[in-house]
């Protein structure tokens, strides 16, 4: 079970490393590695696990946050009813097509490896067609919008060695982005 020790924070080389493609078929440790982020993901958002283990709430966890160079996270997302907007693993994703038109979270983007708060608007694509093989190695493609769509490509930055913030405009963060709607 992935906890907080095993997350590692901003400053560690791995966060700023290209993750390495994940070998098909698919291996048992990789299959696990995939699913264990999915589990964190799931338990950190049910307050009685994460108030048990420590953990920190988050919607995506990618694989080299917790020290594994790999192209591989896992996303699950509830609207405010409790419904499951997303839920997915992603192994070797790729966006295939985007939206011309960006949006960016109002209130910001946060991360399970920055422990402080960082303020400024994240421009992402609105729109965006993935495809990515699941955890049974299968390959799969889909539409992504609204918050799904943003967290989808903060998991990809991951994989590349980017965190949000890179994209923030230093000299204006919360100045309005030409073209983009805040969610
Ligand atoms: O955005 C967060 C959240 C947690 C519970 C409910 C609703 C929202 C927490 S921060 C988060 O989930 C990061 C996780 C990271 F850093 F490990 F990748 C992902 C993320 C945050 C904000 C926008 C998009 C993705
Ligand atoms: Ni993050």
């Amino acid at each position: 079970m992935i906890l907080m020790k095993d997350i590692i924070r901003e400053g560690h080389p791995t966060l700023r490393k290209v993750a390495k493609e994940v070998q098909l078929p698919l291996s048992e440790e990789d299959r696990q590695i995939a699913l264990d982020l999915m589990e964190y993901v799931v338990n950190s958002q049910i307050d009685e696990l994460s108030e048990k283990y420590g953990l920190r709430p988050g919607i995506g966890l990618a694989a080299p946050q917790i020290n594994v160079s790999k192209r591989m996270f896992a996303l699950h997302i509830e609207d405010e009813e409790g419904e499951v907007e997303e839920h997915m693993i992603a192994i070797n994703p790729k966006i295939v097509s985007h939206s011309v038109a960006q949006s960016y979270l109002e209130t910001g983007e946060g991360c399970l490896s920055v422990d402080r708060p960082v303020e400024g608007y994240v421009p992402r694509y609105s729109r965006i067609t993935i495809q990515a093989y699941d955890e049974n190695g299968e390959l799969f493609e889909k539409r992504l919008r609204g918050l799904p769509a943003i967290a989808f490509q903060h998991e990809l930055d991951h994989l590349d060695g980017v965190l949000f913030f890179d994209h923030i405009d230093q000299q204006a963060p919360l100045a309005p982005i030409d073209n983009a709607r805040a969610i």
